[in-house]
């Protein structure tokens, strides 16, 4: 049963979307996120095949060839994206794995869909690979399918990456499929895993849930002649070098400048943008805005807070409350400190293009990312990437991945309001040649350390190649 592609990648979404032309035609455009910006340019090279959904429940699309990746759609009923999908990804495994900022739901029919849909993604998976490929299966929503792949192809090496943090075993503890999950973990040759943190953590579960040898980064399996797992931390990064000449462009500058004129050309702008998700510490970030306001600290014309929050899995409940909470507090900010002409806050709930994106990064002062917990945070590298001119500051949450990396910005706790808001200010008062220094070296570390390495540091490790590659843990 041995497909094509030397290199698969598994993932819940393909790495593109399907939208109709004004006639109706069906065609496919690449989507925003974090995983198909990270992963495209090594596909387009590798000339992969791609397994994921195609975003809507239904009948999967005929295989086809997008942006040079081949790919190749997964159906989901529309109970399926429910239960699997919101339920059991969303519900489920993302407020455990993200600290349980929100309470996880366990429920036992979200759990039999996670299992029916993760046979069928390794079903997919081991229908394409050549004999002997490699697949590398991607985050949380389907750990299940290293094992499940291997089960079905022992030739293959597989690798999993988790693009969200792991969680310390003692709140993992509380999922009654543990054992499941982690068993369907090792079924990869190679755990990989954002921060060193995260793969200790991971360890250490094998140690308590399962009562495996886990040491040194490998955890060995008696049961399997001694197979040797092993885990490490491989931090996800961003294609800096396109993002530099995508802000460098004359018309991505002008589009930055016409943004701070339509802002009312105010001293400072403060900009935010995530996934509108509980987990990025949006409430955390206007709370602090608005205290500020409120003190005086700030004023409303000499500064002003752009939040974009694109529209993230809306029919999750805990992403509907979220989105009533954010739109109230923006409404008693605006209504009590706005003047006409002069918004406190601009939130825009919208999806934008990349030259949009980069435009709203050359045009912030300041940018804030408060996560309250984040496998790595890429917004945070794609503005030091865009600042060519080593100008604005960051603002980051010690709880995201990327301040394992970018040493230089201003640290918070998001929790503390306060330092929040201490933090806000010196980031607005930071010395041009004390910011100039902190994005540089932050640049530096962003342009060596970008997603082509990422991914080939990945890939070497899994083909045992580069033993040097990724950071083992010692416990
Ligand atoms: C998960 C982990 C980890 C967002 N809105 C628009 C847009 N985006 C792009 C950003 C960035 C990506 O989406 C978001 O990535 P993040 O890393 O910030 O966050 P998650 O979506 O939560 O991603 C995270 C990541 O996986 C990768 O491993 O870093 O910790 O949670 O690239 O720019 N892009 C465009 N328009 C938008 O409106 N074009």
């Amino acid at each position: 049963m041995a497909g094509d592609y030397d290199l698969v990648v598994v993932a819940n979404r393909l790495p593109v979307d399907r939208v109709e032309g004004p006639d109706g035609t069906p065609s496919w455009r690449r989507s925003p996120g974090g995983l198909v910006t990270a992963l495209e340019p090594v596909m387009q090279r590798e000339d992969g095949a791609w397994i994921g959904w195609a975003g809507t429940p239904g009948e999967p699309p005929e295989p086809f060839d997008a942006e040079g990746v081949h790919c190749v759609g997964i159906g989901l009923s529309a109970e399926e994206v429910e239960d699997y999908y919101e339920g059991f990804s969303n519900g489920t495994l993302w407020p455990l794995y993200h600290d349980v900022i929100v309470a996880p739901n366990y429920h036992r029919r979200w759990w039999e869909a996670y299992v029916r849909v993760n046979e069928r993604f390794a079903q997919a998976a081991a229908e394409q690979a050549a004999r002997g490929a490699t697949v590398w299966v991607q985050d949380y929503q389907l750990q299940l399918v290293p094992r499940m792949l291997r089960r079905r192809r022992p030739d293959l090496r597989i690798g999993f990456f988790n693009h969200i943090p792991f969680p310390p075993f003692e709140i993992f503890a509380q999922l009654p499929w543990r054992g499941a999950i982690l068993d369907g973990l090792l079924g990869a040759d190679l755990v990989g895993f954002q921060r060193p943190a995260d793969a200790s953590n991971f360890l250490r579960a094998c140690r308590r849930a399962m009562a495996l040898p886990a040491r040194r980064g490998v955890v060995r399996l008696p049961d399997e002649g001694d197979r040797q797992v092993r885990a490490a931390s491989f931090p996800i990064s961003i294609d800096a070098v396109a993002l530099d000449e995508l802000a460098r462009r004359p018309e991505v500058q002008e589009r930055a400048q016409e943004i701070r004129r339509d802002l009312g050309d105010p001293q400072y702008v403060l900009l935010g943008v995530d996934r509108l998700d509980y987990t990025k510490g949006i409430l955390h970030r206007l709370k602090s805005f608005e205290e500020l306001l409120a003190d005086g600290r700030v004023q409303v014309g000499e500064a002003v807070l752009v939040q974009v929050a694109t529209p993230s899995r809306e029919r999750v409940d805990q992403y509907v409350q979220l989105r009533q909470d954010v739109e109230v507090t923006v409404g008693r900010i605006n209504g009590t400190y706005a003047e006409i002409g002069k918004a406190a806050v601009h939130y825009l709930h919208h999806s934008y293009g990349r030259e949009e994106m980069a435009a709203l990064f050359l045009a912030a002062d300041v940018m804030l990312v408060t996560s309250l917990r984040d496998g790595m945070n890429l917004v945070a590298k794609e503005y030091v990437a865009s600042r060519y001119d080593e100008k604005g500051v960051l603002v980051l949450s010690e709880f995201t991945g990327a301040a394992d990396e970018l040493g230089q910005a201003v640290m918070v706790n998001p929790h503390d309001i306060d330092g929040l808001k201490d933090a806000v200010i010196r980031a607005l008062h930071m010395p041009a040649r004390e910011a100039g220094r902190r994005m540089r070296a932050m640049r530096r570390r962003v342009r060596e350390h970008d997603v082509q390495r990422w991914a080939a540091s990945f890939l070497e490790a899994l083909d045992g190649l580069g033993d040097q590659a990724g950071t083992a843990i010692d416990l």
